[in-house]
């Protein structure tokens, strides 16, 4: 059994997709990172990054004690080794994948994220809306050239890594699947990146993607008052060392 430390986001996603991709039994252990889950002692401990996904895997590969591993893109790349799954074993098909996988985890999802804050979540904190002008530029801006090179790439490839559908697609379709909403300014279009869109709809038609997409989703849902959206902002963009050392110091402690 494999226990999923989860919240229903991106990054949360990529793992749910790949153990119903493999049919690997699993259990999601919420870790709300709204309400500050993230910072307690027994989560650290597994992650000591404070944030989610984290996996730990009670029959792990080489056998001995309960394996904990934090990084989606490391999780995935153990889980395709474990079950010898979605990732070729050539040297040139394995970096073929691996080199998107990288790609997604240090290029796309970062700078999807920073785009989606300058553009969703930063006009709640600042006092004057212009000053987010040149983070939105610089962070859209990036999406927009990102969403270019997928393109390209799925312009003579039917998937990332190649002919093969191999976790390099797992782990970029969760964020991919809604990049024509923060590439441009307007947001919306997928005119620009059609080999994009072509690859979205294949990869998120598989059934396994599609239950890997739906695994939790119940634990976003709750409505919030304002004043609780306010507490989670608050908790989610004013983290520092300062700020989150007193719950690393209890989870050394243990
Ligand atoms: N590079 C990490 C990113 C994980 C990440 O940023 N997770 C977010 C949710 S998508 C989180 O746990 N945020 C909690 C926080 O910001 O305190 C991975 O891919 O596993």
């Amino acid at each position: 059994m494999i226990d999923v430390y989860f919240w229903p986001t991106p990054n949360g996603r990529k793992i749910t997709i790949m153990l119903e991709e493999c049919g690997l039994p699993y259990k999601i252990i919420p870790v709300d990172i709204g309400a500050g889950e993230q910072f307690k002692p027994d989560f650290l401990r597994i992650c000591p990054n404070n944030r989610m996904p984290a996996i730990i895997d009670h029959d792990p590969l080489g056998g001995g004690e309960p394996l904990a591993i934090f990084e989606s893109g490391a999780i995935l790349e153990y889980l395709a080794e474990k079950t010898g799954k979605f990732l070729p074993q050539d040297p040139r098909g394995k970096y073929a994948a691996l080199q998107w996988v990288h790609w997604q985890m240090a290029n796309l999802g970062p700078m999807m994220g920073n785009a989606n804050h300058f553009k969703n979540y930063a006009k709640n904190i600042v006092d004057d809306e212009s000053k987010l002008e040149y983070g939105q530029r610089r962070f859209i801006g990036e999406v927009d050239r990102l969403a270019g090179v997928m393109d390209a790439q799925l312009s003579v490839h039917k998937f990332l890594a190649g002919d093969a559908y191999t976790i390099a697609d797992m782990i970029t379709w969760p964020w991919a699947m809604f990049i024509n909403r923060l590439a441009d300014v307007e947001g919306g279009s997928w005119e620009e990146y059609p080999n994009v869109k072509r690859w979205v709809n294949e990869v998120g038609s598989r059934d396994a993607v599609k239950r890997g997409q739906k695994a939790g989703e119940e634990l976003g849902k709750k409505e919030l008052t304002k004043e609780e959206e306010e507490a989670r902002r608050n908790l989610l963009f004013n983290q520092t060392n300062a700020s989150v050392r007193k719950a690393r110091e209890a989870a050394l402690k243990g």
